[in-house]
């Protein structure tokens, strides 16, 4: 991933988005966004984000094209801090960029596309810039930006440490490449809407007013550890249990926020029952939840059809994607100068 010195006018990068089987939910009160949590992702192949970052003298400030739509505000701004920690400041005045970001799954699929979007542009900016920065320091970057999206620089099953109070660098990693195991990841798409309390006004409104969440910190490293034994051990019997438990203690301690954070439908929740009727029958299958209503559920490859057809049928779900273990972010074009 070095480049030395030499700095390239264009690069482009992909990087797929991660779901969290062990869920980091809730900030340090110090440092550059630290979770207070550790959390365990599955990086998935299938989807993905192509990032180019141009450097282009004759603009006089950075531009942000999202799917051909040019974007400002607060998205524009984190664009700008990401390329700004990866130029690092002393190298003098960094070069203003265009930023051309494709997503080929929908973003409000919820599959975390900031976290696959700040990825690709963490290495695209690396490579354009020339700055020589390892995955390793990307993926601190990227995690100050936004945490899951420190993950998804690696492939397969990476962990994100929780913050520790001595270190602002915490770079996430790869406990297992993606080939370790053949899971399956089969996605319930309950509803076309965007989520109504994105993750950090979210996490951030549990941290302050849930009476829950000294019991979340409590809770979540124990779960991380299980559900990182179990990925270890390839145990989906062991997995499942200690998965869905992260997910739904993360949501009962946003539930009891003030006012309360409910990120789930009626579809969410008929979905979580089918899955529980699933394992009744002697199916393997487990749901994880994120900040938003649909469900993902991991099985084995050989039962991912079969689970796949019985989420369908659940009444309100609009659609299935199926995925599996992927690769970490990478350059896929570069251009010298
Ligand atoms: C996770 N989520 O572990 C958890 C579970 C959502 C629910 O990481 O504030 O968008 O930018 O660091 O990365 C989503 O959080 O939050 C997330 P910021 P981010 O996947």
């Amino acid at each position: 991933m070095t480049h030395g010195d030499e700095m390239l006018k264009r690069a482009v990068a992909v990087a797929h988005p991660n779901i969290a089987l062990s869920k980091y939910w809730g900030k340090l009160p110090w440092g550059v966004n630290l979770p207070a949590v550790p959390s365990l992702s599955v990086t998935l192949a299938g989807m993905r984000t192509r990032t180019r970052v141009t450097l282009d003298p004759s603009l006089d400030a950075d531009r942000f094209e999202l799917g051909g739509t040019l974007v400002d505000g607060r998205p524009l701004e984190r664009v700008g801090r990401l390329l700004d920690l990866v130029w690092r400041e002393s190298r003098g005045e960094r070069p203003a960029a265009l930023v051309q970001s494709e997503n080929d799954f929908p973003t409000a699929a919820g599959l975390a596309s900031s976290a696959s979007a700040f990825a690709a542009l963490a290495v695209a900016a690396n490579a354009a810039l020339g700055s020589g920065l390892s995955t390793a320091e990307l993926s601190s970057i990227a995690r100050r930006v936004s945490a899951s999206s420190g993950r998804s620089l690696f492939g397969g099953f990476v962990e994100l440490p929780a913050g520790r109070p001595e270190d602002d660098g915490l770079p996430a990693r790869q406990v297992a490449p993606p080939e370790h195991w053949d899971l399956r990841l089969v996605v319930a798409v309950t509803t076309e809407g965007e989520k109504d309390v994105g993750s950090t006004e979210g996490m951030n409104r549990t941290s302050e007013t849930s009476p829950l969440y000294a019991a979340w910190l409590d809770a979540a490293p124990v779960l991380h550890e299980r559900v990182k034994s179990a990925v270890l051990a390839r145990d989906l019997s062991a997995l499942g249990p200690a998965m869905e438990q992260s997910a739904l203690t993360m949501h009962a301690t946003a539930l009891a926020a003030d006012p309360g954070l409910l990120y789930w439908n009626g579809v969410t929740v008929e979905v979580m029952r089918a899955v529980r009727s699933m394992r009744r029958d002697g199916t393997p299958a487990y749901v994880t939840i994120d900040a938003g209503p649909h469900v993902k559920v991991v099985t084995t490859a050989d039962l991912a059809a079969e689970v796949r057809a019985r989420v369908a049928a659940v009444t309100g779900v609009l659609r299935t994607i199926v995925a599996e273990p992927g690769e970490g972010a990478r350059i896929v074009e570069q251009e010298p100068r």
